[in-house]
């Protein structure tokens, strides 16, 4: 397992939150341990998916992706 941290443009809100922590944990082998406005942390099992897909999902919300680390 490997933990990433997300930057995350265009939360605002406590739905916001909500919206972003639901997208990640639809995406398989991940576990969101933190999650604020504006800011995620996932682990995640290699193996079963990655930063681009952890990303792609929060993307596809209609939230950006500032930067990973
Ligand atoms: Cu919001």
């Amino acid at each position: 397992m490997t933990t990433v941290s997300m930057k995350i443009g265009g939360m605002t809100c406590g739905h916001c939150v909500a919206s972003v922590k639901k997208a990640l944990e639809t995406v398989q082998g991940a576990v969101v341990e933190e999650i604020a406005v504006g800011s995620a942390q996932v682990r995640y099992d290699e193996g079963a998916t990655s930063v681009g897909a952890l990303s792609q999902a929060v993307e596809d919300e209609g939230y950006t992706i500032l930067f990973t680390h």
